[in-house]
């Protein structure tokens, strides 16, 4: 087995699941409250831009009031500690992570807290709602849309993301279903380079047959036994 010295780590819904912030796919998850097709698409943003802004300002306001749980912290720690390469490449658009003291992150579907200006392209920080249209802080123009990534919308960074899996010795899977891409082929990218593969999940997920090592549990738990 090669020596690890650099690793990458892939996060998705289940590790903020504990901090109260609803995953996708679970009973009673996100989706089934609204279709996909109906908010986190380009055209559900033409055709209705309100409900999607209504959705988004919704989560926004939301996950504003969560914590970071004993995952995210133990991640921290661990970006802290590494003395090789390590990256968190996070699907989620919530800001625990950071929260939670990890500086390594990458948000490959973007995030709740930035807005996107479709006039002039400037992402700002963004708290507050967008349903009311409010000015962009660099043009001024009432044209800004959450910066996440949709379904047809090309995710963020992926060659920083390439990149960091064809050097991984160690890449790690936690708290996501596998359900969606480019990010559910990451596994086999790695493995096929000949990275170690470990999944860290409360239940098999759908790539569970590319890691060589799966850990089933809640987050909180089986995220700082594997760090600790
Ligand atoms: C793209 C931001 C082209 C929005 C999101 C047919 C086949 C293959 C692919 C496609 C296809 N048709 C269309 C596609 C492409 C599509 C796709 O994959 N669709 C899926 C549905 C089939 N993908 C895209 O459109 C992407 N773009 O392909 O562009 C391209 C790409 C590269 C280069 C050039 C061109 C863009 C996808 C991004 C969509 N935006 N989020 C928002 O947040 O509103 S996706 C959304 O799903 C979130 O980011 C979320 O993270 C992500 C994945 O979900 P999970 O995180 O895995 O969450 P989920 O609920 O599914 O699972 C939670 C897991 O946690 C479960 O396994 C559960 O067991 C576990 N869990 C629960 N509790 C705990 C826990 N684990 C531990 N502890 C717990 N307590």
């Amino acid at each position: 087995m090669r020596v690890v010295r650099n690793i990458v780590i892939l996060t998705g819904a289940g590790v903020s699941a504990e901090s109260g912030i609803d995953t996708f796919r679970g009973g009673g998850g996100l989706w089934e409250q609204h279709r996909v097709e109906d908010v986190a698409t380009p055209e559900a943003f033409a055709r209705d831009p309100d409900l999607v802004l209504r959705f988004y300002d919704m989560r926004r306001s939301a996950i504003q009031e969560k914590q970071p749980n004993e995952a995210h912290f133990a991640l921290a720690r661990l970006d802290r500690e590494w003395r090789g390469d390590l990256l968190i490449v996070t699907q989620n658009v919530d800001d625990l992570h950071e929260r939670g003291g990890a500086g390594r992150v990458l948000h490959m579907h973007g995030e709740h807290l930035n807005a996107w200006c479709t006039a002039c392209d400037v992402r700002s920080r963004w708290t507050g709602p967008l349903i009311d249209r409010p000015a962009c802080p660099a043009c001024g123009e009432r044209a800004l849309r959450p910066d996440v990534v949709w379904f047809g919308e090309i995710p963020y960074r992926m060659d920083e993301i390439h990149d960091a899996l064809r050097h991984a010795d160690l890449f790690v899977s936690i708290g996501t279903s596998g359900a969606v891409y480019p990010a559910a082929g990451f596994v086999r990218g790695a493995r096929d380079l000949g990275a170690q593969t470990l999944e860290l999940n409360l239940e098999p997920s759908q790539g569970s047959a590319w890691f060589h090592e799966s850990r089933l549990g809640p987050a909180s738990e089986i995220v700082p036994a594997w760090v600790d």
